[in-house]
Protein backbone atom coordinates (compact mmCIF):
# COMPACT_ATOMS: atom_id res chain seq x y z
CA UNK A 1 0.00 0.00 0.00
CA UNK A 2 0.51 3.58 -0.49
CA UNK A 3 0.81 6.11 2.47
CA UNK A 4 -0.25 8.40 0.06
CA UNK A 5 -3.32 7.15 -1.30
CA UNK A 6 -6.52 6.96 0.17
CA UNK A 7 -7.91 3.32 0.36
CA UNK A 8 -11.26 2.18 0.50
CA UNK A 9 -11.08 0.21 4.35
CA UNK A 10 -12.36 -3.40 2.20
CA UNK A 11 -9.54 -2.30 -0.62
CA UNK A 12 -7.15 -1.80 2.69
CA UNK A 13 -8.02 -5.03 4.53
CA UNK A 14 -7.56 -7.24 1.24
CA UNK A 15 -4.66 -6.34 0.63
CA UNK A 16 -3.27 -6.58 3.89
CA UNK A 17 -4.21 -9.85 4.44
CA UNK A 18 -3.38 -10.93 1.08
CA UNK A 19 -6.78 -11.42 -0.34
CA UNK A 20 -7.71 -11.17 -4.37
CA UNK A 21 -7.95 -7.39 -5.28
CA UNK A 22 -8.65 -6.22 -8.84
CA UNK A 23 -8.34 -2.75 -10.11
CA UNK A 24 -10.55 -1.01 -12.21
CA UNK A 25 -9.93 2.09 -14.11
CA UNK A 26 -11.65 5.24 -14.44
CA UNK A 27 -11.61 6.76 -18.00
CA UNK A 28 -14.04 4.29 -19.12
CA UNK A 29 -16.36 6.30 -16.83
CA UNK A 30 -15.38 9.48 -17.57
CA UNK A 31 -14.31 9.19 -21.25
CA UNK A 32 -15.39 5.95 -22.81
CA UNK A 33 -19.58 5.79 -21.65
CA UNK A 34 -22.22 7.97 -21.61
CA UNK A 35 -23.99 8.62 -18.24
CA UNK A 36 -25.77 7.07 -16.68
CA UNK A 37 -24.54 4.08 -18.40
CA UNK A 38 -20.80 4.69 -17.30
CA UNK A 39 -21.78 4.38 -13.77
CA UNK A 40 -24.17 1.56 -13.91
CA UNK A 41 -21.39 -0.53 -15.95
CA UNK A 42 -18.79 0.44 -13.50
CA UNK A 43 -20.57 -1.20 -10.43
CA UNK A 44 -21.75 -3.92 -12.78
CA UNK A 45 -18.37 -4.44 -13.25
CA UNK A 46 -17.33 -4.46 -9.35
CA UNK A 47 -20.04 -6.91 -8.86
CA UNK A 48 -18.78 -9.39 -11.72
CA UNK A 49 -15.36 -8.54 -10.03
CA UNK A 50 -16.22 -9.88 -6.76
CA UNK A 51 -18.66 -12.51 -8.29
CA UNK A 52 -14.72 -14.31 -9.65
CA UNK A 53 -13.93 -14.41 -6.43
CA UNK A 54 -11.60 -11.36 -5.59
CA UNK A 55 -12.21 -7.22 -4.24
CA UNK A 56 -12.99 -4.47 -6.63
CA UNK A 57 -10.69 -1.39 -6.42
CA UNK A 58 -11.57 1.16 -8.84
CA UNK A 59 -9.11 4.01 -9.04
CA UNK A 60 -9.02 7.77 -9.78
CA UNK A 61 -8.08 11.11 -8.54
CA UNK A 62 -10.87 12.77 -6.60
CA UNK A 63 -9.90 16.97 -5.59
CA UNK A 64 -5.84 15.58 -5.58
CA UNK A 65 -6.23 12.70 -3.33
CA UNK A 66 -5.09 9.06 -4.79
CA UNK A 67 -8.35 7.16 -4.18
CA UNK A 68 -7.81 3.02 -4.29
CA UNK A 69 -11.76 2.25 -4.27
CA UNK A 70 -14.19 4.48 -4.54
CA UNK A 71 -17.58 4.52 -2.53
CA UNK A 72 -21.21 4.85 -4.72
CA UNK A 73 -21.41 7.89 -4.08
CA UNK A 74 -17.90 8.53 -5.18
CA UNK A 75 -18.90 7.06 -8.87
CA UNK A 76 -21.80 8.85 -9.28
CA UNK A 77 -19.71 11.84 -8.98
CA UNK A 78 -16.89 11.42 -11.26
CA UNK A 79 -19.80 9.76 -13.64
CA UNK A 80 -21.16 13.35 -13.92
CA UNK A 81 -18.14 15.28 -14.18
CA UNK A 82 -17.83 16.77 -17.76
CA UNK A 83 -14.99 15.52 -19.98
CA UNK A 84 -13.78 18.61 -21.60
CA UNK A 85 -13.00 21.87 -20.05
CA UNK A 86 -15.95 24.12 -20.90
CA UNK A 87 -15.31 27.28 -18.45
CA UNK A 88 -14.20 28.01 -14.85
CA UNK A 89 -17.12 26.81 -13.06
CA UNK A 90 -17.78 24.27 -15.43
CA UNK A 91 -16.93 20.70 -13.84
CA UNK A 92 -13.76 19.03 -15.26
CA UNK A 93 -12.00 15.79 -15.39
CA UNK A 94 -8.00 15.46 -16.31
CA UNK A 95 -7.97 11.98 -18.34
CA UNK A 96 -4.79 11.00 -16.27
CA UNK A 97 -2.55 8.91 -18.03
CA UNK A 98 1.33 8.80 -16.78
CA UNK A 99 2.03 12.58 -17.24
CA UNK A 100 -1.12 14.26 -15.93
CA UNK A 101 -1.02 12.38 -12.93
CA UNK A 102 1.60 14.34 -10.95
CA UNK A 103 -0.78 17.97 -12.42
CA UNK A 104 -4.26 16.39 -11.62
CA UNK A 105 -2.54 15.78 -7.93
CA UNK A 106 -0.88 19.11 -7.38
CA UNK A 107 -3.45 21.18 -8.48
CA UNK A 108 -6.02 19.25 -6.66
CA UNK A 109 -8.16 18.34 -9.59
CA UNK A 110 -10.19 15.25 -10.79
CA UNK A 111 -8.58 13.24 -12.55
CA UNK A 112 -9.71 9.67 -14.29
CA UNK A 113 -6.98 7.37 -14.67
CA UNK A 114 -6.57 5.39 -18.26
CA UNK A 115 -4.57 1.78 -18.49
CA UNK A 116 -1.46 3.27 -18.16
CA UNK A 117 -2.37 5.75 -14.95
CA UNK A 118 -4.43 2.42 -12.79
CA UNK A 119 -0.94 0.56 -13.66
CA UNK A 120 1.18 2.68 -11.81
CA UNK A 121 -1.32 3.47 -8.68
CA UNK A 122 -2.43 -0.15 -8.84
CA UNK A 123 1.71 -1.48 -8.47
CA UNK A 124 2.27 1.09 -6.33
CA UNK A 125 -0.46 -0.38 -3.75
CA UNK A 126 0.67 -3.77 -4.67
CA UNK A 127 -2.55 -4.91 -7.00
CA UNK A 128 -1.40 -7.51 -9.73
CA UNK A 129 -4.30 -7.39 -11.23
CA UNK A 130 -6.67 -5.13 -13.55
CA UNK A 131 -9.23 -5.58 -15.55
CA UNK A 132 -10.75 -3.22 -18.56
CA UNK A 133 -12.20 -3.23 -21.40
CA UNK A 134 -10.01 -1.91 -24.24
CA UNK A 135 -6.52 -0.85 -24.20
CA UNK A 136 -4.70 2.52 -26.03
CA UNK A 137 -2.54 1.71 -29.26
CA UNK A 138 -1.00 3.17 -32.24
CA UNK A 139 -3.79 5.01 -34.32
CA UNK A 140 -4.05 4.65 -37.61
CA UNK A 141 -2.57 7.09 -39.75
CA UNK A 142 -0.52 8.08 -37.06
CA UNK A 143 2.60 5.77 -36.67
CA UNK A 144 3.63 8.37 -33.68
CA UNK A 145 0.34 8.73 -31.97
CA UNK A 146 1.32 5.81 -29.90
CA UNK A 147 -0.93 5.08 -26.05
CA UNK A 148 1.61 6.12 -23.31
CA UNK A 149 -0.78 2.32 -22.29
CA UNK A 150 2.20 0.85 -24.19
CA UNK A 151 4.87 1.81 -23.03
CA UNK A 152 3.23 1.36 -19.46
CA UNK A 153 2.74 -1.98 -20.24
CA UNK A 154 6.31 -2.59 -21.05
CA UNK A 155 7.37 -1.21 -17.76
CA UNK A 156 4.97 -1.88 -14.82
CA UNK A 157 4.35 -4.93 -13.61
CA UNK A 158 0.43 -5.56 -13.56
CA UNK A 159 -1.49 -8.03 -15.76
CA UNK A 160 -3.79 -5.96 -17.82
CA UNK A 161 -7.37 -8.09 -18.61
CA UNK A 162 -8.88 -6.43 -21.66
CA UNK A 163 -10.77 -7.29 -24.48
CA UNK A 164 -7.91 -6.24 -26.78
CA UNK A 165 -8.22 -3.28 -28.22
CA UNK A 166 -10.80 -1.41 -30.71
CA UNK A 167 -10.24 -1.60 -34.40
CA UNK A 168 -9.98 2.43 -34.43
CA UNK A 169 -6.40 2.12 -33.82
CA UNK A 170 -3.59 -0.09 -36.17
CA UNK A 171 -3.80 -3.52 -34.52
CA UNK A 172 -0.77 -4.71 -36.17
CA UNK A 173 1.14 -2.19 -35.24
CA UNK A 174 -0.31 -1.95 -31.76
CA UNK A 175 0.97 -5.42 -31.42
CA UNK A 176 4.42 -4.79 -32.70
CA UNK A 177 4.68 -1.79 -30.09
CA UNK A 178 3.82 -5.01 -27.60
CA UNK A 179 6.02 -7.26 -28.64
CA UNK A 180 9.15 -4.69 -28.74
CA UNK A 181 8.06 -3.77 -25.43
CA UNK A 182 8.78 -7.39 -23.66
CA UNK A 183 4.48 -7.55 -23.23
CA UNK A 184 3.40 -11.39 -23.70
CA UNK A 185 -0.09 -11.25 -25.61
CA UNK A 186 -2.11 -14.19 -23.48
CA UNK A 187 -5.29 -15.40 -24.98
CA UNK A 188 -7.73 -16.51 -23.08
CA UNK A 189 -9.97 -19.08 -24.70
CA UNK A 190 -8.86 -17.92 -28.29
CA UNK A 191 -5.90 -18.24 -30.65
CA UNK A 192 -7.17 -14.51 -31.70
CA UNK A 193 -6.22 -11.29 -30.68
CA UNK A 194 -9.82 -9.74 -30.03
CA UNK A 195 -10.89 -6.14 -31.42
CA UNK A 196 -13.07 -4.87 -28.92
CA UNK A 197 -16.41 -5.48 -30.60
CA UNK A 198 -15.55 -8.50 -32.28
CA UNK A 199 -13.96 -11.72 -31.28
CA UNK A 200 -11.21 -12.09 -33.22
CA UNK A 201 -8.83 -9.35 -35.40
CA UNK A 202 -6.88 -11.79 -37.62
CA UNK A 203 -4.04 -11.52 -35.80
CA UNK A 204 -2.61 -14.82 -33.49
CA UNK A 205 -2.07 -14.17 -29.92
CA UNK A 206 1.61 -15.12 -28.57
CA UNK A 207 -0.27 -18.04 -26.38
CA UNK A 208 -3.63 -19.40 -25.58
CA UNK A 209 -4.41 -20.34 -22.11
CA UNK A 210 -7.70 -22.03 -21.08
CA UNK A 211 -7.88 -20.96 -17.31
CA UNK A 212 -7.45 -18.72 -14.86
CA UNK A 213 -4.80 -21.08 -12.89
CA UNK A 214 -3.17 -21.20 -16.40
CA UNK A 215 -2.75 -17.44 -16.54
CA UNK A 216 -1.69 -17.20 -12.69
CA UNK A 217 1.00 -20.04 -12.90
CA UNK A 218 2.38 -17.63 -16.06
CA UNK A 219 2.38 -14.49 -13.64
CA UNK A 220 3.70 -16.42 -11.46
CA UNK A 221 6.83 -17.41 -13.14
CA UNK A 222 6.99 -13.56 -14.23
CA UNK A 223 7.24 -12.46 -10.79
CA UNK A 224 9.67 -15.23 -10.03
CA UNK A 225 12.03 -13.80 -12.55
CA UNK A 226 11.20 -10.04 -11.37
CA UNK A 227 10.49 -8.79 -14.21
CA UNK A 228 9.83 -4.89 -15.06
CA UNK A 229 6.75 -5.23 -17.53
CA UNK A 230 3.40 -5.96 -17.85
CA UNK A 231 1.55 -8.52 -19.15
CA UNK A 232 -1.58 -8.48 -21.68
CA UNK A 233 -4.25 -11.21 -20.89
CA UNK A 234 -7.29 -11.27 -23.99
CA UNK A 235 -10.91 -12.26 -23.55
CA UNK A 236 -12.93 -12.38 -26.57
CA UNK A 237 -16.60 -10.61 -25.51
CA UNK A 238 -19.23 -13.02 -25.26
CA UNK A 239 -20.36 -14.33 -28.32
CA UNK A 240 -23.96 -13.46 -27.22
CA UNK A 241 -23.22 -9.87 -27.18
CA UNK A 242 -20.81 -9.09 -29.70
CA UNK A 243 -21.26 -6.27 -32.10
CA UNK A 244 -21.62 -6.86 -35.80
CA UNK A 245 -17.87 -6.93 -36.88
CA UNK A 246 -18.93 -4.79 -40.56
CA UNK A 247 -20.77 -2.15 -38.75
CA UNK A 248 -18.05 -1.66 -36.39
CA UNK A 249 -15.57 -1.10 -38.93
CA UNK A 250 -18.08 0.90 -40.82
CA UNK A 251 -18.95 3.45 -38.01
CA UNK A 252 -14.93 3.31 -37.08
CA UNK A 253 -13.81 4.15 -40.49
CA UNK A 254 -16.27 7.19 -40.62
CA UNK A 255 -15.59 8.47 -37.22
CA UNK A 256 -11.84 8.27 -38.12
CA UNK A 257 -12.16 10.56 -40.98
CA UNK A 258 -14.02 12.55 -39.12
CA UNK A 259 -11.52 13.19 -36.69
CA UNK A 260 -8.98 13.66 -39.01
CA UNK A 261 -11.29 16.36 -40.89
CA UNK A 262 -11.61 17.75 -37.56
CA UNK A 263 -8.11 17.42 -36.91
CA UNK A 264 -8.71 16.07 -33.79
CA UNK A 265 -5.80 14.29 -32.29
CA UNK A 266 -3.91 13.68 -29.25
CA UNK A 267 -4.92 12.80 -25.99
CA UNK A 268 -8.55 14.23 -26.99
CA UNK A 269 -8.33 11.41 -30.30
CA UNK A 270 -9.31 8.18 -28.50
CA UNK A 271 -12.30 10.09 -25.98
CA UNK A 272 -13.89 11.45 -29.04
CA UNK A 273 -13.75 8.79 -31.32
CA UNK A 274 -15.40 5.92 -28.63
CA UNK A 275 -18.06 9.11 -28.22
CA UNK A 276 -18.78 9.17 -32.20
CA UNK A 277 -18.94 5.35 -32.45
CA UNK A 278 -21.52 5.11 -30.04
CA UNK A 279 -23.38 8.22 -31.50
CA UNK A 280 -23.09 6.61 -34.97
CA UNK A 281 -24.22 2.96 -34.51
CA UNK A 282 -27.05 4.63 -32.19
CA UNK A 283 -25.72 3.01 -28.76
CA UNK A 284 -26.23 -0.76 -30.06
CA UNK A 285 -22.42 -1.00 -29.41
CA UNK A 286 -22.79 -0.25 -26.56
CA UNK A 287 -24.57 -3.83 -25.48
CA UNK A 288 -21.52 -5.63 -26.83
CA UNK A 289 -18.98 -2.88 -24.21
CA UNK A 290 -20.92 -3.45 -21.40
CA UNK A 291 -20.78 -7.12 -21.27
CA UNK A 292 -16.77 -7.24 -21.98
CA UNK A 293 -16.35 -4.93 -19.68
CA UNK A 294 -18.06 -7.35 -16.92
CA UNK A 295 -16.99 -10.35 -18.47
CA UNK A 296 -13.43 -9.05 -17.79
CA UNK A 297 -13.95 -8.08 -14.57
CA UNK A 298 -15.20 -11.85 -13.58
CA UNK A 299 -12.17 -13.48 -15.41
CA UNK A 300 -9.69 -10.79 -13.44
CA UNK A 301 -11.13 -11.51 -10.75
CA UNK A 302 -10.87 -15.41 -10.80
CA UNK A 303 -7.57 -15.28 -11.92
CA UNK A 304 -6.63 -13.16 -9.08
CA UNK A 305 -8.23 -15.76 -6.88
CA UNK A 306 -6.03 -18.39 -8.19
CA UNK A 307 -2.77 -15.92 -8.04
CA UNK A 308 -3.99 -15.51 -4.46
CA UNK A 309 -4.07 -19.35 -4.14
CA UNK A 310 -0.91 -19.98 -5.10
CA UNK A 311 0.58 -17.76 -3.19
CA UNK A 312 -0.12 -19.45 -0.02
CA UNK A 313 1.05 -22.54 -1.40
CA UNK A 314 4.86 -22.73 0.39
N1 LIG B 1 -10.31 2.16 -25.45
C1 LIG B 1 -11.60 1.87 -25.21
N2 LIG B 1 -12.23 2.48 -24.15
C2 LIG B 1 -11.58 3.37 -23.33
C3 LIG B 1 -10.19 3.66 -23.60
C4 LIG B 1 -9.60 3.02 -24.66
O1 LIG B 1 -12.20 1.09 -25.93
O2 LIG B 1 -12.18 3.91 -22.41
C5 LIG B 1 -9.44 4.61 -22.70
C6 LIG B 1 -8.57 3.81 -21.70
O3 LIG B 1 -8.56 4.49 -20.47
C7 LIG B 1 -7.19 3.88 -22.33
C8 LIG B 1 -7.22 5.26 -22.95
O4 LIG B 1 -6.13 3.72 -21.41
O5 LIG B 1 -8.52 5.39 -23.47
C9 LIG B 1 -6.16 5.44 -24.02
O6 LIG B 1 -6.05 6.79 -24.38
P1 LIG B 1 -4.81 7.29 -25.27
O7 LIG B 1 -5.00 6.65 -26.62
O8 LIG B 1 -4.92 8.78 -25.32
O9 LIG B 1 -3.58 6.83 -24.57
MN1 LIG C 1 -2.63 9.10 -28.10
Amino acid sequence: MHELFNYHPEVAEALFAGQPVVALESTVITHGLPYPDNVITASQMEAAVREGGAVPATIAVIQGEVLVGLTPEQLEYLGTRVAVKKGETAPFVRKCSRRDLPVAIARKEDGATTVAGTMILAHASGIKLFATGGIGGVHRGHPFDISADLTELGRTPVAVVCSGAKSILDLPATREVLETNGVPILGYQTDELPAFFSRGSGLAVDVRIESPAEAARIIRSHQALEMANGLLITVPVPEADAFDPDEAESAIVQATEEAEAQGIHGAAATPWLLRRVVQLTEGSSLRANVSLLRNNGKVAGMIARALAEMQTIP
